[in-house]
C-alpha cells in the first residue's frame, strides 16, 4: 500500500483534536479536507483507508453516538476532518440541535477549508437529509466533491446504474466530480488522494 502522497508522509499522521463544542472548531492553522455524510455512510472508515490504517478513526457497529469533530493531523501538513454524522431519525431532538450547532460552526468564517468530501452510499444514493447537507455546501460555497462509498457491495452493471444516478442528482452543484470507492478493497484511494493533493494547491 502506498504510503507517501505528494510528500505526505502517512505513517506520521495521529488523532490530534477532538472538538465537541462550536469554541473548539479550529479555523485557522493547516488546510483541512472535510469529510461529511450520513451516520454509517462510511467516513471512519474512508479516514482509515486513506491513511493505511486498521483503527486510527472508530468505526461504529452503531450508527454514532458522539457528535464530535475528529481532527486528524497528517504529517504536520493537513488536516483530515472527520464530521458528525447526521440523519439520526431515532434520537433525541437535543442531539440535532447539538449536530447544528457544531456543523454550523464548522462551516462559518473557516477559510481553512480546502476541500469537502460528500460521502454517499452507492447503495442507497442520495437521502433527503443529503440533500439538505448539499443545500448547506452549496450555501457556504466550499469545494466539494462526492464520494460513493461502499462499492464493494455491487456488481458492475448495478454500480455503473447507481453512479449514473448519483451524478445527475439535482441537488449537486454542476460539473461535482465523483469518486467510487471501497474502503475494504481499497478501491479509488489513488484517485481520492489525487484529489486531495489538487486542492491544497
Ligand atoms: N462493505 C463495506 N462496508 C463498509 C465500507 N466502509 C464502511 N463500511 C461499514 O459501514 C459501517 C459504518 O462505517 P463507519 O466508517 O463507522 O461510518 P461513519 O460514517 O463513520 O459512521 P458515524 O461515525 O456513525 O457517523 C461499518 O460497519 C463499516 O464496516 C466499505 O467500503 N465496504
Ligand atoms: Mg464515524
Amino acid at each position: 500500500m502506498n504510503m507517501t502522497y505528494g510528500g505526505l508522509n502517512l505513517h506520521n499522521t495521529e488523532l490530534n483534536i477532538t472538538a465537541g463544542a462550536p469554541s473548539q472548531v479550529i479555523k485557522h492553522g493547516l488546510p483541512q479536507v472535510a469529510f461529511s455524510g450520513r451516520s454509517n455512510v462510511g467516513k471512519s472508515s474512508l479516514v482509515n483507508s486513506l491513511l493505511g490504517r486498521k483503527k486510527l478513526a472508530r468505526v461504529s457497529s452503531e450508527p454514532g453516538k458522539t457528535i464530535t469533530i475528529n481532527y486528524y493531523n497528517v504529517d504536520k501538513k493537513l488536516f483530515l476532518v472527520d464530521l458528525p454524522g447526521y440523519g439520526f431519525a431515532r434520537r433525541p431532538k437535543e442531539d440535532a440541535r447539538r449536530w447544528q450547532l457544531l456543523t454550523q460552526s464548522y462551516f462559518e468564517q473557516n477559510e481553512s477549508i480546502k476541500l469537502v468530501l460528500q460521502l454517499v452510499d452507492c447503495k442507497v444514493g442520495f437521502t433527503a437529509d443529503d440533500k439538505a447537507m448539499l443545500e448547506y455546501l452549496n450555501y457556504y460555497d466550499v469545494p466539494y466533491l462526492v464520494v460513493a462509498t461502499k462499492c464493494d457491495k455491487l456488481n458492475k452493471t448495478e454500480l455503473s446504474a447507481q453512479a449514473q444516478k448519483i451524478t445527475t442528482f439535482e441537488g449537486l452543484k454542476p460539473n461535482t466530480g465523483i469518486i467510487l470507492y471501497s474502503s475494504e478493497k481499497g478501491l479509488g484511494r489513488d484517485d481520492l488522494w489525487g484529489m486531495i493533493l489538487q486542492s491544497l494547491k
